[in-house]
C-alpha cells in the first residue's frame, strides 16, 4: 500500500532511510520490498506479477492540500486513487494504450518529473512534455498505417512491430524519491514484460531510476547524446539531478561501457569530472567530430556484442531544430545527423530501451521541439519494426 507515497509520506521515509546499508549504499533511499528486484518469470507469469504491483500501489489520499491546485498529479483530489501509470487523453501516434506491453513490443511511457533541484522552479501550468509530443506527432503524422517515405512502407511494417502507450509514470514535483520509485517500478515491469522500454521526460533526472532498472540483467552499452557528459556527483548536495545522469548511470554493474555524443561547449563538468570519466573509460564524442567523421563512423565505436541503451537529451541537437530545452548550445547535431545516428547504431544491434529527455514545452517554438521528439521516437519504432 506504500508504493506511491505523495509528499508527507515521502519525506518520513527519506527521513529513516538511514538505516538501509544496501539501499544507502547505492545512493538511493530505502523504498521497500516493493523496489526489490523482481524475480526472473517466465513471460506467462509477468501479467500477473505487474498486475500485483498495480493492485498494491493503488493508494487513497486521505486529505487533499489546499488552495490553487494547477497540477492535479502534485496535489490530488481527496481519495483520488494513484497508481504509478496515469493514462493519458491522447496515445502517441494513437497507438493503443496499455498497462502491460507484450513480449517483443515497445513500450512508450512519459515521466514529467524526476529529481528537480532546490534551486530548480516548479514547472508552470501547461502541458507536459510526453503530452505535447503525442498531440504535436499525432498532429503531424495523421495516420500511422499511412506510406513512411523514410522507411520505404508503413512505420511499424504492417503490424511486425507491436507498439503500446501506457501512459505517463505518477510522479510529482515534490516527491523525488516518489518519482525515482515509481520510474524504476514501471521500467522494470516494462523489461520483465519482455519489452523495450521508450520513455519521454521530464528532464534528465527522470533517465537515472530508469536506467537504474536495467541493472541486475545482462551487460549493457549506454549512447548518451547529449550537449553535456553529465558527470557531476552531486550539485548542492543532490546527487539524483540532472546533471549526474551519466555518473549514475556509471555506477551500475549492468553498464559496461559508453559513449558519449555530440559533446560541446560548457556544462557543469569541470576538469575533475572529465577525469573521472575517461578513467571510467568513457568514450566522448564531440558534436565536432561527429559532424566531421559521420553517423557510421560513430556507430562503428559501439560495441556489436552488448544491447544498446540509448539516452538522449535535447539540447544534443541545435537549438535551431530543438529550441525547446532549458540549456541552449548552439552547435548541435541536425535532425537527419541524429537519426542517421541512431539508424546506425540500432544497425546490428539490439536496443535495450530508449530515453529522450529535457524538452521543455514553456521554451518550445511553435511545437518544433514536441514534433522532433516525436519524430525521433517514431525513428526508433520504424528501426524496432525492420529487425529480423
Ligand atoms: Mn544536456
Amino acid at each position: 500500500m506504500l508504493f506511491l507515497l505523495k509528499k508527507t509520506d515521502a519525506r518520513i521515509r527519506g527521513v529513516t532511510s538511514g538505516g538501509c546499508p544496501a539501499d544507502c549504499a547505492s545512493g538511493f533511499p530505502n523504498t521497500g520490498s516493493l523496489l526489490d528486484p523482481m524475480p526472473a518469470v517466465a513471460v506467462t507469469r509477468v501479467d500477473s506479477v505487474v498486475r500485483g504491483i498495480l493492485a498494491r500501489s493503488v493508494r487513497t489520499i486521505p486529505n487533499a492540500s489546499a488552495g490553487p491546485n494547477p497540477d492535479p498529479m502534485s496535489n490530488p483530489a481527496p481519495d483520488m486513487p494513484l497508481q504509478p501509470l496515469v493514462s493519458r487523453p491522447q496515445t502517441f501516434l494513437g497507438i493503443p494504450a496499455a498497462t502491460l506491453p507484450t513480449a517483443g513490443s515497445a513500450a512508450i511511457f512519459g515521466a514529467v518529473h524526476g529529481t528537480p533541484y532546490a534551486s530548480a522552479p516548479g514547472e508552470s501550468a501547461g502541458e507536459t512534455g510526453p503530452d505535447a509530443v503525442r498531440r504535436a506527432i499525432t498532429a503531424t503524422s495523421v495516420h500511422i498505417d499511412h506510406w513512411d517515405f523514410d522507411f520505404d512502407g508503413p512505420l511499424l511494417n504492417d503490424g511486425r512491430l507491436q507498439a503500446f502507450d501506457l501512459g505517463d509514470v505518477a510522479t510529482a514535483h515534490d516527491d523525488a524519491a516518489g518519482n525515482r520509485r515509481n520510474i524504476e517500478s514501471v521500467t522494470r515491469a516494462v523489461l520483465d514484460a519482455g519489452a523495450v522500454p521508450i520513455l519521454i521526460g521530464g528532464d534528465d533526472s527522470v533517465a537515472v531510476p530508469f536506467m537504474r532498472a536495467f541493472d541486475g540483467r545482462e551487460p549493457i552499452h549506454l549512447l548518451q547524446i547529449d550537449a553535456h557528459i553529465d558527470w557531476r556527483d552531486e550539485i548542492d548536495g543532490e546527487r539524483f539531478g540532472y546533471s549526474s545522469t551519466v555518473r549514475r548511470a556509471s555506477e551500475l554493474d549492468c553498464m559496461a561501457s559508453m559513449t558519449q555524443v555530440g559533446i560541446r561547449a560548457v556544462g557543469s563538468a569541470r576538469r575533475q569530472e572529465v577525469e573521472t570519466a575517461l578513467r571510467w573509460g568513457s568514450r566522448i564524442v564531440t558534436a565536432a567530430e561527429a559532424r566531421r567523421d559521420g553517423a557510421e563512423a560513430v556507430a562503428d565505436l559501439l560495441p556489436r556484442d552488448l544491447p544498446l541503451l540509448i539516452h538522449i537529451d535535447c539540447d544534443a541537437m541545435d537549438p535551431s531544430v530543438c529550441p525547446g530545452v532549458n540549456a541552449r548550445s548552439p552547435g548541435g547535431l541536425a535532425f537527419h545527423e541524429m537519426t542517421a545516428l541512431i539508424g546506425a547504431a540500432m544497425n546490428g544491434r539490439r536496443l535495450a530501451g530508449f530515453s529522450i529527455v529535457e524538452f521543455q514545452p514553456r521554451a518550445d517554438v511553435n511545437d518544433m521541439t514536441a514534433a522532433v521528439v516525436g519524430r525521433l521516437v517514431s525513428h526508433v519504432l520504424g528501426r524496432l519494426a525492420r529487425k529480423d
